[in-house]
């Protein structure tokens, strides 16, 4: 940021000592925002110029969530600044961690759909390459979990009010979106104005800056609809931008989301198209769209609005350029998760839009007619079906490129899930395994582990992550083993320093530190970990030859706050924990933690001390699943199923240093299909699981039976859906192989060094420049 230290400590102190507020960290923490703010000022006029002179095709990436993390530390570290501004403020007495402590996390997302967007705008600005995000500024982001009596509970987060915040509103850019009235005319519509919040996203080692532009909703300064009263139309329009719907992969269905949909899109494609400076018809060759998910896939009939109604296109060209403008990735084959919307829903609320779906469906069912297909082929081709609007079916058929997000999933697409599609556009899909950004998971969370690879191999894999491979060399390096010990040790003790005080008793860095973080839902099995860790519980009460290696279990992750599985399923874990940590002689051997109100903090402080990632999702489910390839990059070792990225995963390390297990995604297709699977059986026969079961419908593993209803609902009614108890002997043999590979200390480090060797792969710069070159065809400009 700054050419020199002392540089940098007297403009900081300049600004300090200006402002009114006591000379606190937190005032450090917005002065500081202030100082990058006016310092990137004109890098990103800078891009945003080149980009017009130049011509580049611009890259839009629609996503109704973008789960970017702090921005403080990582924007000082893309600047190449972060140790000359931590070490100046060593030298005033402050401390760097401290202050980005106080920046709130912007929660604008559930997961690994919003990470991911993340990511990709981190790999596009720093590759310099013109990609940019648009999404909603949602005022609440993602709820704030407590847990209270091992329940969770849930508060409203807050993080725009703080200072700080790096975004610009855009008053120049807003514009007025119309809901229901007219077809056409939009009379009698309500409107809503849209403002775009400008963020800058910093490319690292570069002068690019590119936009994430949020949309924030308010109220319009047009005639309300004589039906409604200004109090009831001013919360409608706040509600639209008030928050992120909290549901991970479970469809609310509720006509506030499809608002938020169409806000998103019409917004976006509308600024996109006024402020360009060319023919409409060169659109495809100036601008492409990713639509991320089935969310925005309304872009598809507003892009075919605009082009229709405001271009005065004739169909067929308007079909041409938005077919060839826009491509969709799915993130999931999950029944539940895929977007349907009753067609009368849109037809209220998007009059005109929903016109233009039904033309769609029209005209492809018109190509169709002419082919024989079977009565289940049309259906699953049917764009409407039963009166809903089949999101997926509609964004496929308007795109150019389709994809998965690793290779597992993609097969799956193509032979089941999309299969009669796939058959109708057989060149249309492809696959992108999904990728991290290196430079949060590995030079940001730790910055330990990325000098000691500097040190061995040089900087290149800085630039060209896929040069880690060079660490190989290292593997067998009986003083590089010792170094990478010594940083996993001491990444142990820092998390155990921020986890301390939530567990009830010490944490033994010596430990294995077993960590499973993400969403709670049936399908990740968070439920698995914790019954076989009640029956560790039993084994070692029962028989005392038993004493393996003491091992530390975290557990981290929200549930939706519908979703009463999941939310019984954390007060399993809350409650086999306290169980097995006041357990004289259980605690010695096993200890569980769950850390509450899991978010991007807190899994860069928990990934890098992991020796053992847990990516236990039931074989077909994952799409890909990224946290796995963080765990990997920072010499944590996979025991996981064969899914999603884990296949690659595996692929790239070898399987011999990793631990798989579980049935495979071809057999848990089959169990589906056949229905020949019966849990019963297994408890019948397996009296360690029918033990744990006994304990967990007696109610000893929720304080109760009315708080495992749920899951003994799910697991006996329902036939175990998720083939949680058919995997798990394998589980626990599994861990049984991984105990024994831990206690062979430099193999362990051997395979663990590995792993961070073959990481390189799983970068988002290799998926990005993947996308740039076979789907959006971007230039690469130095
Ligand atoms: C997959 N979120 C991971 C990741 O590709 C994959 C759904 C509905 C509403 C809001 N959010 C969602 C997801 O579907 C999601 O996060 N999907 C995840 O996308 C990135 O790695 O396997 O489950």
């Amino acid at each position: 940021m700054f050419g020199s230290k002392e540089e940098f400590k007297e403009h900081f102190m300049r600004r300090f000592e200006q402002q009114t507020e006591e000379q606190s960290p937190q005032t450090a923490y917005a002065v500081l925002g202030d100082m990058l703010r006016e310092h990137i000022q004109e890098d990103w006029e800078r891009t945003n110029t080149r980009y017009a002179e130049h011509k580049d095709k611009q890259l839009y990436y629609f996503s109704i969530e973008f789960l970017i993390g702090r921005l403080l530390g990582q924007n000082l570290l893309n600047l190449a600044c972060y140790d000359l501004v931590k070490e100046g403020l060593d030298e005033l007495g402050y401390d760097l961690s401290e202050i980005e402590e106080f920046e709130p996390e912007p929660g604008l997302g559930n997961g690994g759909l919003g990470r991911l967007a993340a990511g990709f705008l981190d790999s596009l600005a720093s590759l310099q390459m013109p990609g940019h995000g648009c999404g909603i500024r949602y005022k609440g982001g993602l709820f704030t979990q407590h847990i209270k009596d091992g329940f969770q509970t849930e508060q409203p987060t807050d993080w725009i009010r703080e200072t700080g915040s790096l975004d610009v509103r855009r008053e120049d850019l807003a514009l007025d979106i119309p809901f229901f009235g007219q077809a056409g005319t939009a009379e009698n519509a309500e409107w809503v104005k849209a403002v775009p919040y400008d963020m800058p996203v910093v490319g690292a080692n570069g002068r690019t800056i590119n936009t994430l532009r949020l949309w924030q909703a308010e109220p319009s300064d047009r005639p309300i609809p004589s039906t409604k009263t200004m109090q009831i139309y001013e919360r409608e329009t706040a509600a639209i931008s008030d928050r992120l719907y909290p549901d991970d992969s479970l469809d609310e269905g509720k006509i506030l989301r499809l608002k938020q949909q169409y806000f998103l899109c019409s917004a976006s494609i509308r600024t996109i198209l006024k402020e360009r400076q060319f023919e409409i018809r060169e659109l495809p060759d100036r601008v492409a769209i990713q639509v991320n998910d089935t969310h925005p896939a309304m872009a598809v009939p507003e892009l075919m609005r605009v082009l229709l109604d405001e271009e005065g296109l004739d169909w067929d060209e308007a079909w041409a350029i938005t077919t060839r403008t826009i491509s969709y990735t799915n993130h999931t084959i999950l029944e539940e998760a895929m977007e349907k919307w009753d067609s009368y829903l849109i037809e209220t609320l998007l009059p005109r839009i929903y016109q233009i779906i039904e033309e769609i469906d029209r005209r492809f069912k018109a190509k169709l007619a002419t082919q024989q297909l079977s009565t289940h082929d049309r259906h699953k081709l049917s764009i409407i079906e039963n009166d809903r609007v089949k999101m997926a079916v509609l964004a496929v058929v308007g795109s150019y490129k389709v994809n998965g997000v690793a290779k597992l999933h993609t097969e799956i697409l193509k032979q089941r899930e999309m299969k009669e599609l796939h058959e109708q556009f057989p060149d249309k899909f492809h696959n992108k395994t999904n990728g991290i950004s290196h430079r949060r998971w590995l030079m940001k969370a730790n910055p330990e582990l990325a000098s000691l690879i500097t040190e061995s191999i040089g900087s290149g894999w800085v630039t060209e992550p896929e040069r880690l491979r060079e660490l190989d060399r290292f593997a067998k390096d009986q003083s590089f083993h010792a170094s990478f010990e010594a940083v996993k040790r001491q990444k142990k003790e820092q998390l155990i320093r921020h986890v301390e005080h939530i567990s009830d008793s010490p944490i033994d860095p010596d430990s294995i530190f077993d960590i499973h973080i993400k969403r709670i839902h049936g399908y990740k099995r968070q439920l698995m970990n914790i019954l076989h860790i009640q029956m560790l519980y039993d084994r070692i009460r029962q028989d005392s030859s038993f004493r393996p290696y003491p091992r530390t279990f975290f557990f981290g992750g929200k549930a939706a706050p519908t979703y009463d599985f999941a939310k019984q399923v954390i007060k399993t874990i809350n409650t086999v924990a306290h169980k097995v940590n006041s357990d004289p002689l259980v605690r010695q051997h096993v200890h569980v933690v769950f850390v509450e109100n899991y978010n991007v903090s807190k899994a860069e402080q928990l990934i890098p001390a992991a020796n053992v990632s847990e990516q236990i999702s039931t074989a077909s489910k994952e799409a890909s699943g990224t946290g796995n390839m963080k765990f990997m990059m920072n010499g944590a070792l996979t025991l996981g199923t064969v899914d999603g990225a884990n296949v690659e995963i595996f692929e790239q390390v070898g399987e011999e240093n990793a631990f798989p297990f579980g049935l495979l995604a071809e057999q848990v297709m089959q169990f589906e299909k056949d229905g020949t699977y019966d849990p019963q059986e297994i408890i019948r026969h397996d009296p360690e699981i029918r033990q744990v079961m006994a304990e967990l419908t007696g109610g000893q593993l929720t304080d109760g039976i009315e708080n495992s209803n749920y899951i003994i609902r799910q697991l006996i009614d329902r036939r175990d859906p998720f083939f949680v108890l058919k995997d798990l002997r394998s589980y626990m043999a599994v861990h049984d192989q991984m105990l024994m590979a831990y206690t062979e200390q430099t193999r362990w480090t051997e395979m663990a060094i590995k792993n961070v060797a073959a990481s390189g792969y799983f970068s988002s710069d290799r998926t990005i420049r993947q996308y740039a070159e076979e789907v959006w065809h971007l230039d690469r400009r130095s």
